[in-house]
């Protein structure tokens, strides 16, 4: 009898391995032969394979694998292409976007140039993997929920290395490719910009992340927690009494007073998810352009005190120079 109180996968369908459904003439063939592979199984389905590769596929990754290698190249380059260095500072190096004398123009490739190039290039990989998500979601009859989730974080990504950085007229506004150099460019922006945490849509982006965090914590736990009675098996769970379904829907009723269907819950998970790089790429696309000193804006509209006049000969250097919140 198995045990049905579980954290992980511990039933694996076992059954032939299978391609799926057949498909229309205007695809591809699929991919490799499929194979059952126990671990994979803990987490997921156990078989690998086979793969939906098509020409989309192939264009996005042979892209993306460019844009990798020429940042991957870069890094070397700058460590002398000694590997053993490339391993040890790994995390520190970058592929900088061009200095702020560039502008919008194109820069001598070891001044940015390569930096727009692999920019370019990733840019292409991700657009074309959307593309590939929409195709696949609409040869299988699906609506296409995830390709659009998806234009969420290509949104983000956009503003963060394109949209903004054009409004601003400076590639040099864009965010350099590297491990910590990315993180040191996320804390540059907030200090540049008067504190990032006084912008109300990285509030918001915050809420939404956190949100998702909670409604995914709270949507495993109750679904996991009425596995015994098949509580995975959504659909036909949703018209029968006594069910899964009744007793985790019960469980949120009876201890908060209201609770998501088997269909809402997927509703609110997709707009938290969602909504948490929307907001933040507008939050992200109005600093520098519309706003400037994100504290000074909260001081203005009643958010923040204003700092005590403790030293009145010293002036705030965010107030100099045309810093208008
Ligand atoms: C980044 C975009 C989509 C990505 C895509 C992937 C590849 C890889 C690689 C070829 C994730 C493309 C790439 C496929 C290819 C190769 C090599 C999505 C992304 C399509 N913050 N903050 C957010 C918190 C602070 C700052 C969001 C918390 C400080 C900046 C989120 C804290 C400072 C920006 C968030 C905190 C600061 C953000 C991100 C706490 C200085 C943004 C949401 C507790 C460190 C971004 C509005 C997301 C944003 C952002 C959380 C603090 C700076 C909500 C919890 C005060 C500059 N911060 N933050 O989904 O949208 O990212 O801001 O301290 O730009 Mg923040």
């Amino acid at each position: 009898m198995p045990q049905y109180q579980n954290l992980f996968t511990t039933v694996q369908v076992t059954g032939p391995v299978s391609d799926g459904i057949p498909l229309g003439r205007a695809n591809d063939p699929r991919l490799g032969k499929p194979f059952l592979f126990h671990l994979a199984g803990r987490l997921g389905n156990a078989q690998i394979g086979p793969v939906y590769l098509g020409s989309l596929g192939v264009a996005s990754l042979i892209l993306g694998i460019l844009s990798f290698n020429i940042i991957g190249m870069n890094m070397l380059a700058s460590v002398n292409f000694d590997p053993v260095q490339f391993i040890r500072q790994l995390f520190w190096l970058a592929l900088e976007p061009p200095a702020p004398q560039y502008g919008l123009h194109m820069p001598p490739l070891n001044q940015g140039g390569w930096w727009l190039m692999a920019g370019f290039f990733l840019t292409l990989s991700i657009l074309l993997w959307w593309a590939r998500t929409y195709r696949r979601a609409r040869e299988l009859g699906m609506g296409t929920h995830v390709p659009w989730a998806f234009v969420g974080a290509i949104w983000l990504f956009l503003v963060l290395g394109l949209f903004r950085p054009v409004l601003m007229g400076c590639w040099c506004e864009a965010v350099p490719f590297g491990i910590f150099p990315h993180l040191d460019w996320t804390a540059a922006f907030s200090l540049r910009y008067g504190n990032l945490f006084y912008n109300p849509f990285h509030a918001l982006s915050i809420v939404f992340l956190y949100g998702s965090v909670l409604l995914f914590a709270m949507h495993g736990a109750t679904i996991l927690a009425v596995s015994r009675y098949g509580g995975e098996r959504e659909i036909e769970q949703i018209v029968d009494r006594g069910t899964a379904s009744e007793r985790a829907a019960l469980f949120w009723r009876w201890t908060m007073g209201f609770n998501a269907t088997m269909e809402s819950i997927h509703r609110w998970a997709w707009w938290f998810a969602v909504l948490c790089p929307l907001v933040g790429g507008i939050g992200i696309l109005l600093t520098g352009t519309v706003v400037d000193n994100w504290y000074l804006w909260a001081v203005k509209h009643g958010v923040a005190p204003p700092y005590p006049n403790v030293f009145p000969n010293v002036v705030d250097p965010a107030i100099l120079n045309g810093g208008k919140p």
